[in-house]
């Protein structure tokens, strides 16, 4: 399989986040993504490429301009060493900007849109190793660890090619990414996540919320009480995934979040690491063009391994 990924993340490593008001240790840390790149370089199956640049307009097109410049002035006037947690552009206390934090971002949508150039030459899977995530980035704010929507401007991309279904399987509702198409009736946003009165984002992913005009019944959220295991968690997919297939997509955008494993630090959910290879086989048992895009996933020990069982998954049976 093609796997993109650069080491362009590294310039962006805030110390800490704001958690009601007293700062923690950030989560979402750097050696994340290099403990997955090490793990999928030793199982040596995979091709693994680097991004090429991509013109702003591809950000343009999910972010808000003035956003975008926000992100970029305030990042590299920042001291080295300095965190800015801005006043406005952000949605909560956990997306500190640095001085690489633009930079960083940048890459991670590049990254994503590099995956998707290339699934529409090979029709093969094709994983995009992003960090920052993105889904809970909004047209014009930052918040929960993600300052670009790298799966929303992939799907963006792609929906000028044919229909697109985005699958977001991440522990977290992904709000940005829900927003950017609410109104469109050729792209579906499936979502499975931890019931949002009990967790981050707390405002959305509710079943109410299923699009808007012409997009109404193209969202779809299926949250989940937390303690959710296995068994569970399957029988959900397949809804989904049904969902999905009946939307008849050209192409599908999978936001892979690896925090619903029973040992995420910030998580909720009790999954186990062989039911990311089940999850994987079911999602490739829809024979669609698939690009995955990585998102969370927080326990840096067992990251590596639950990266490389998902992708197994995914090889044609
Ligand atoms: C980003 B992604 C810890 C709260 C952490 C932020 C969660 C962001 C998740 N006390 N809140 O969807 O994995
Ligand atoms: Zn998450």
């Amino acid at each position: 399989m093609t796997i993109v990924y650069t080491d362009a993340h590294l310039a962006h490593q805030p110390p800490h986040e704001i958690y009601e008001g007293e700062l923690v240790a950030y989560a979402e840390k750097a050696a994340r993504a290099e403990v997955i790149i090490k793990a999928i370089r030793e199982q040596g199956e995979h091709r693994i490429i680097a991004p090429k640049e991509f013109p702003i307009e591809h950000i343009y097109a999910v972010h808000q301009r003035s956003y975008v410049d926000f992100l970029q002035k305030r990042s590299e006037k920042l001291e080295k060493g300095r965190v800015l947690y801005p006043s406005y552009f952000i949605s909560d206390t956990y997306a500190p900007v640095t001085p690489g934090t633009y930079v960083a971002s940048c890459q991670a949508v590049n990254v994503a849109l590099t995956a998707a150039e290339q699934l529409l030459t090979s029709q093969q899977p094709v994983y995009a190793l992003c960090r920052p995530p993105g889904h809970h980035a909004e047209h014009h704010s930052m918040g929960g660890y993600c300052y670009f929507n790298n799966a929303a401007v992939a799907a963006m991309y792609l929906s000028a090619q044919g229909k697109v279904a985005i699958l977001d399987i991440d522990l977290h509702h992904g709000n940005g990414t829900q927003h950017t198409f609410y109104d469109r009736d050729d792209v579906l946003y499936v979502s499975l996540h931890a019931d949002p009165s009990v967790m981050y984002p707390h405002i959305s992913g509710f079943t109410d919320e299923q699009g808007r005009g012409a997009g109404l019944g193209y969202t779809i959220n299926y949250p989940m009480p937390l303690g959710t295991g296995d068994k569970q968690y399957l029988a959900k997919l397949h809804q989904a995934l049904q969902d999905i297939q009946h939307f008849k997509p050209d192409f599908l955008v999978v936001s892979v979040g690896f925090d619903t494993f029973i040992k995420d630090p910030i998580g909720g959910f009790k999954l186990t690491i062989p039911v990311y290879k089940q999850l994987a086989s079911h999602i490739a048992d829809l024979q669609l063009p698939t690009l995955l895009v990585q998102e969370g996933g927080y326990n840096v020990e067992h990251l590596g391994m639950m990266a490389t069982t998902f992708l197994s998954g995914l090889q044609p049976r």
